[in-house]
């Protein structure tokens, strides 16, 4: 079976050198990371499953579709809507960038000191190590950052790339410009896939991506319960591989977990020691494999409760509706459920800040970890207006900076357990 993914990698293209280094460290941190925690429920397995497959199995089966004429379609961003790529028989795959590798490749064409997310992509492309990169028909790209949005004009150059104008701001004129947008991007993907979108297949694709987000929110339901029945870093796992892998299959699997966890919750049976601090971490999102900072948290005696981030609930907390009429009709309704995300892109962003106090009441929290990426300015720079309303309802914060590297993992640690000192937690 080995024999056969290395020669559908060759065949999609993918450096072997390159990728046998990417894999030579992915399971080890695995096993650190996730092997390492006691008493996860059962239903992980299926999750720990799907990530020792993670350039196997699921590869061969875009490849399978691809073989039937079917179209992939990578994103990098939750901006991009999933349900017109489905309706129209295409699988979307979210693009993960989420480790430090071919850094020296990517500062060929972008300058180092750029967000560490945006050198992963290009490096991952430029290295030809990421065989979801490399089954990639097209890839859209979004005007959220300007980091972003210049190297998508790069990342043209080695893979067709379609930029989604998405707006700075929410006032009506915005929301008409994206509704355009979702527009020309539903007609774009009908010529690219060859399928017509109807009213049926619209319908239906919003039912299922729904289904899936129904399920992400049933999971962070359950882990308003004291104690959570599962760890913040397991359901890190859950929401990143909510991004690439099979939708309804997706679907039960998740649904079975959370059947497990219910019973947890009824026995009293959670994670991590009696009495520890419920975290929640909000920022930039936190792309596979890149689990360095919940970890540290985590094994600091904390457990993480929610992530107000696109790894999290930015993701699947807006549903669309599902009894839209007409094409037209359900354009305008996915677009308005996609402008309701609260990314930092956006100014002003008081929806983000109003959020974060409901969350840290809902979810009981003892207080919120920051956490941007290196050179993330929207991030960065609106952690002061998190701090201030965070202030305003003395929730306790704490703010990170960090990057791909390991190199801060001790740094975080001290910075984490004063943290928790500090709320009276340690
Ligand atoms: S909706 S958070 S997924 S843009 S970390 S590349 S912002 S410099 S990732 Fe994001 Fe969409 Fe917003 Fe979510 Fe730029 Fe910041 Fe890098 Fe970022």
């Amino acid at each position: 079976m080995a024999n056969d993914y290395r020669r559908m990698w060759e065949s999609l293209g993918v450096d072997l050198e390159a990728h046998d280094q990417l894999l030579s460290i992915l399971p080890p941190t695995f096993g650190t990371v996730y092997m390492s925690q006691e008493n996860r429920p059962e239903g992980m397995e299926y999750f720990n499953f799907v990530f020792s497959e993670v350039h196997g199995l699921r590869i061969q089966e875009l490849q399978e579709h691809k073989a039937k004429g079917g179209k992939v379609i990578g994103a990098f961003c939750v901006f991009v809507p999933e349900e017109i790529i489905r309706a129209a028989g295409g699988i979307c795959v979210g693009l993960c960038s989420g480790a430090e590798i071919g850094a020296a490749k990517a500062e060929q064409v972008l300058p180092r000191n750029i967000c560490p997310l945006i050198k992963s992509f290009m490096g991952f492309k430029l290295g030809k190590v990421c065989p979801y990169f490399e089954s990639c028909d097209m890839v859209v790209g979004e005007t959220t950052c300007d980091g972003k949005k210049k190297a998508f004009e790069i990342l043209n150059d080695y893979v067709p790339v379609h930029v989604l104008e998405t707006p700075q701001m929410k006032r009506d004129k915005d929301k008409e410009l994206w509704r355009s947008e979702v527009r020309d991007f539903l007609a774009e993907v009908e010529n690219f896939t060859g399928n017509k979108v109807t009213a049926e297949s619209l319908r239906q694709a919003i039912k299922d991506i729904n289904g899936k987000r129904r399920a992400l929110l049933r999971l962070s339901e359950l882990r308003k319960n004291n104690p959570s029945p599962i760890s913040g870093k397991d359901c890190l796992l859950i929401e990143q591989i909510s991004m690439y892998d099979d939708v309804p299959r997706f679907t039960v699997q998740l649904n079975a977990l959370c059947d497990e966890l219910e019973v947890r919750v009824k026995e009293g049976n959670g994670v991590g020691k009696q009495g520890a601090a419920r975290l929640i971490v909000s920022g930039t999102p936190m792309a596979l494999p890149n689990w360095k900072a919940p970890h540290v948290i985590e094994t600091s005696g904390a457990v993480i409760v929610a992530e107000e981030m696109c790894t999290g609930l930015r993701y699947f907390e807006n549903l669309a509706p599902e009894n839209g009429e007409t094409v037209n009709d359900m354009v305008g309704d996915i677009a308005a459920r996609y402008l309701d995300i609260n990314c930092a892109c956006f100014t002003p962003n008081k929806p983000r800040m109003d959020k974060l106090v409901q969350l840290a009441e809902e979810y009981k929290a003892d207080g919120i970890i920051h956490c941007s990426l290196a050179f993330c300015d929207p991030y960065l720079v609106e952690a002061n207006r998190v701090e201030k309303a965070l202030q305003e309802h003395n929730i306790p914060l704490l703010k990170l900076e960090t990057d791909y590297g390991q190199e801060d993992s001790g740094q975080i640690k001290t910075r984490v357990e004063a943290f928790l000192e500090m709320i009276g937690k340690k």
